[in-house]
């Protein structure tokens, strides 16, 4: 891996995904494009619609890329609002850049999600291999997206790779558009106001990650030895599982006051119940070295201060 296409490179992932790699593999080897334009300037960008596979395939050969690291997708709040949308983008853009993958000889990386398990999987210790009925569209889509890229690494050869990620924390991109966003904007307005409303009720259990651990898996895993790699699309992957209540009292080890209600969301908390409390990554581990250096505390540790940083700059 040392030449990188990205999409969605301006999306909650994308955009760390970026300035990951381009710290590990150099700027100018590192595309980034989104739909969008960037205001950012450390490296080369282009527009791109990914439901476009003619100029997708333009510019990976343009490029000279030899990996593609497909980020765009609509996340499964906004895809529940927009389930048709959702088809077409998620799919759509799927089937563009494995084709773009296969024709480039490219290898293959995206993520797939804890969104890809339903009601009726083992919600405790999720096992790496189980029932897969999701009951929303992200879920549909992520499971579709696992057997495809499974598909193309057998039929065709192609080198692909995924996880399935938990909620991801950040302090670079706000909020938007996903189910566990609450354990992101939670320290937003901690900061802001000292209290939050959250839309997912109290002992709602979920995985999640800090972004740090989540970039350095992606890095792990498309650089791990092949012939290690029991699974492919895609590995379970998690570095902590919390409730509300949880997230709450480790910010109030650094704000005392912080206050936290509830206003639940029907929609978010019917996909939250679909998912699994806890899942089990030790075919990550096993397999390609996979760990995490954020617990709980660490991470409200580094938000809190990032943020507050982040806040004293505007
Ligand atoms: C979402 N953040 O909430 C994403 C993620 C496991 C959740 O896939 O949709």
């Amino acid at each position: 891996m040392k030449r990188i296409l990205i999409t969605g490179a301006l999306g909650q992932i994308g955009s760390e995904l970026t300035g990951k790699l381009r710290s590990v593999y150099g700027a100018e080897n590192v595309l980034a494009t989104d739909i969008r334009p960037s205001e950012e300037a450390d490296g080369p960008f282009e527009i791109l619609d990914v439901t476009d596979a003619k100029r997708m395939g333009e510019l990976a050969k343009e490029f000279k890329a030899d990996t593609i690291m497909h980020m765009a997708a609509l996340l499964s709040a906004k895809a529940e609002e927009n389930p048709q949308l959702a088809w077409n983008l998620n799919m759509g853009g799927l089937v563009n850049a494995l084709e773009v993958a296969r024709e480039e000889k490219l290898q293959f990386f995206t993520p797939s999600s804890i969104g890809a398990f339903g009601p009726s999987t083992p919600k405790q210790d999720t096992p790496q291999d189980t029932l897969q009925r999701p009951t929303t569209m992200y879920g549909v889509n992520k499971v579709a997206g696992e057997l495809l890229s499974d598909y193309y690494f057998h039929r065709f050869g192609v080198d692909t790779r995924g996880v399935r990620f938990p909620g991801l924390v950040s302090y670079v991109t706000p909020p938007g558009g996903g189910t566990t966003d609450y354990a992101v904007d939670i320290y937003y307005q901690a900061i802001e106001k000292g209290m939050y409303t959250s839309y997912i009720a109290e002992g709602t259990y979920m995985d999640m990650m800090y972004m740090p651990d989540a970039l350095q898996a992606i890095v792990d895993l498309m650089e791990a030895d092949p012939s290690k790699l029991v699974h492919r699309n895609a590995f379970n992957v998690t570095a902590m599982s919390f409730e509300p209540e949880e997230i709450a009292a480790s910010i109030r080890r650094h704000i005392p006051d912080f206050s936290l209600s509830y206003d639940v969301d029907p929609m978010r908390q019917a996909i939250a119940d679909s998912w699994p409390d806890s899942i089990d990554a030790s075919a990550a581990k096993e397999e390609w070295g996979f760990r995490v250096k954020f617990g709980l505390d660490e991470m409200t540790a580094d938000m809190l201060e990032k943020l507050k940083q982040k806040t004293a700059r505007a």
